[in-house]
């Protein structure tokens, strides 16, 4: 294949004689076993990770025309317990999070006692302000240990948590308590970002205006806020724990196998944010598995993922996966680049982390500040690194290999999505060598397959890219859009009858490694977090002055795309700066500060069909820049507004 890069196996013969999986012939009869023998290698798993309070009576039941899958149906557990009370006696002084705040002065070390008091407590809170099994609690919480206290209690009891980032919106917070139907908040009166305080409470304030629904809010204080609380309806978190009266105990709610743990929105080629769901065995198997498997994570070690938990990455590897195996983490509040640009490095080095796990835009960020930052620091503890959220391109790759991981650590690039629950595609570290942007080879019970959307046609040769779908359910797979199972079929199993599309294009080399190419749907992955560009137009659209607008990804230096909007306005509007702050501020309001756009172009017209539909392969091309390969435009209307656009471009420098 064209441009192979270089292979990467300094660790290999290191790695084989600690891993757990020491060899590929090791690997392909495990992964053999995953996918024929699903009955037994799955009990198996499921006995070695999970404890169940009854055993399940079937291991797999789904169809995937109606996307019902059950896995380990007829089972009875808890998620709480397998975090905490599964192992509270042998592990009580072990740590469980190391907590970094914003502020290097502050930090906190919590153990696996600690936190299983604070679960008990929280659960019986919830309980005393009437929240019962099924019901949904939404937590909007910054990266602090309340945030997973929260979710466990909410498991504990069997309610199900929906974490909302703290990026997002009034607006945003608005609609996914509305479609959630919560009627519980717990939140924050502050957070911290960069040594500036972000006002959480506020937000969710202005939010539930339009929730009258939400009978209660729980206030967590944390950044010494002097809020006053409207005592109708919301309480201090620490007040309510204080309660003499509380428990100190709340017995786990028998759960089954298939009960809904969480809702996690994300986003999608069209119409609001979808509430993926994700239930109890399965997906916490597939978690704790990962987990242990992919980062091969011994239990002396100290893990740290630096995805926020409000996205699937922290629900996965920094809640669930490492608690059901006991092992310690890093909850780091901050951001990379404060007070300097080693923030990161100062960590990994105080706290001896084993493996890191990051997002290649933020490499990419650390690394255009040189890598003076990373010398600073002993970062010799470090023995694996891993990426997720978009392709990492090879440069990124070079720097963190060779800066971060001394040119030996091994790199497990990992895809995988919030549908899919746990990683799906990624490198081993014994297994076989790395090829930098290759995600290699699929996790056990994974059956991906690389098609072309169209026909459903298998690829016929290595190299050529195609759709990628997963054949076979998987245990951590989503199981419905809350509310709207239609829209899950839809969106993931109508593509190609009979199959999970996941929305990426890939290809698959003559070594059978994976290159997954991005989104193929009108999904763009700004800084590791997707966006639909249905929404950031249905915002621009909102404006009283705006007519029209296209948005579509650029690829952009350090967020992999950037979100670039074309704007057509009223007739006689001026085009002036002012109305395009308004704009930015706009979809800033209303979605959030992730999906703040880098350009807007003021466009007289938009290129459309003469079916009128906007064209956005032209529009991606213009806003890269990519003029003279504009490809087919005979079947625009009018040619001449390609023109135009071409030459108003903006260019940014980022
Ligand atoms: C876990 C997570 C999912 C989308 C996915 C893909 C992209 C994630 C990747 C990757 C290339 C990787 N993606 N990991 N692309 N290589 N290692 O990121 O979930 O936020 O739902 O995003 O991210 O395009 O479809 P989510």
């Amino acid at each position: 294949m064209e441009n192979t890069p270089k292979w990467y196996d300094a660790h290999l013969q290191d790695y084989r004689k600690v891993a757990y999986i020491k060899s590929k012939e090791e690997y392909d009869e495990l992964y053999n076993r995953s996918i024929n023998d699903i009955d037994r290698f799955w009990s198996e798993q499921a006995d070695k990770y999970l404890t169940f309070e009854k055993r399940w009576d079937s291991v797999l039941k789904y169809d995937f025309n109606t996307a019902d899958i059950e896995w380990f149906g007829g089972g009875i557990l808890n998620a709480s317990y397998n975090c905490l009370d599964k192992h509270v006696d042998k592990l009580k002084n072990k740590v469980a999070y190391y907590w970094e705040g914003d502020n290097p002065a502050e930090s906190k070390v919590v153990t696996y006692l600690e936190l299983y008091n604070e679960v008990n407590k929280f659960a019986a809170v919830l309980l005393a302000n009437g929240v019962k099994k099924g019901d949904r609690v939404i937590i909007y919480l910054p990266m602090i240990v309340e945030l997973p206290v929260a979710m466990l209690a909410c498991a504990r009891i069997g309610a199900v948590h929906g974490v909302i980032f703290g990026g997002f919106s009034a607006e945003s917070i608005a609609s996914r308590i509305q479609d959630c139907g919560a009627k519980i908040v717990v939140t924050v009166d502050g957070g911290f970002r960069a040594g500036k305080p972000l006002p959480l409470k506020k937000n969710v304030d202005e939010a539930l205006t339009r929730c009258p629904e939400v009978t209660k809010v729980i206030v967590f204080k944390h950044a010494g806020m002097d809020l006053k609380l409207d005592p109708s309806k919301e309480i201090w978190w620490h007040e309510a724990m204080a309660d003499p009266n509380l428990p100190s105990y709340v017995k786990p709610e028998p759960m089954s196998s298939e009960d809904p743990l969480f809702i996690l929105y994300t986003s999608g080629s069209t119409g609001k944010p979808k509430g993926v769901l994700h239930t109890h065995a399965g997906y916490l198997l597939h978690a704790a598995m990962t987990n242990r498997l992919v980062f091969d994570l011994k239990d002396d070690e100290t893990f740290w993922c630096t995805a926020d938990i409000g996205w699937i990455t922290g629900h996965s590897y920094t809640v669930y996966g490492p608690l059901i195996n006991g092992f310690t983490s890093v909850l780091f509040e901050g951001v990379p680049n404060y007070p300097g640009w080693d923030r990161y490095w100062e960590i990994v080095a105080k706290r001896k982390v084993d493996k890191f796990y990051t997002a290649p835009t933020v490499i990419r960020s650390l690394a255009r500040e040189g890598a003076g930052w990373v010398e600073k620091h002993d970062l010799s503890s470090l023995k694996l690194l891993g990426t997720v959220g978009e392709p990492i391109n090879p440069e990124a790759w070079r720097w963190y290999y060779h800066y971060v991981g001394r040119d030996w650590c091994p790199i497990v690039d990992t895809w995988w999505q919030t549908e899919t629950g746990g990683q799906m595609i990624t490198p081993l570290p014994a297994v076989a060598p790395i090829k930098p942007g290759s995600c290699s080879f699929p996790f056990f019970g994974i059956d991906p397959v690389i098609l072309d959307p169209d026909t459903g046609e298998e690829v016929k040769y290595p190299g050529q890219e195609g759709a990628l779908f997963i054949r076979k359910p998987w245990p951590g797979m989503a199981r419905t859009v809350f509310g709207d199972h239609q829209r899950f079929i839809d969106t993931y199993f109508s593509r190609i009858p009979g199959m999970y599309f996941t929305g990426d294009g890939a290809k698959q080399d003559e070594d059978g490694y994976f290159w997954i190419a991005g989104r193929i749907d009108d999904v763009i992955n700004v800084s590791g977090h997707r966006l639909g560009t249905a929404e950031v137009e249905s915002a621009l659209v909102l404006h009283p002055d705006v007519a029209e607008a296209a948005v579509v990804g650029f690829p952009h230096p350090i967020k992999g795309q950037g979100i670039y909007a074309f704007v057509t306005l009223n007739q006689g509007v001026a085009k002036t700066d002012e109305l395009r702050k308004g704009l930015v501020n706009l979809v800033r309001q209303q979605i959030g500060p992730i999906a703040t756009p880098d350009a807007i172009q003021w466009a007289d017209a938009l290129p459309k069909t003469r079916s009128g539909k906007i064209m956005r392969r032209l529009l991606r091309k213009i806003s890269a820049g990519q003029i003279d390969d504009l490809g087919d435009t005979t079947t625009i209307a009018d040619p001449s507004v390609v023109d135009t656009l071409v030459k108003g471009r903006v260019v940014l420098n980022a």
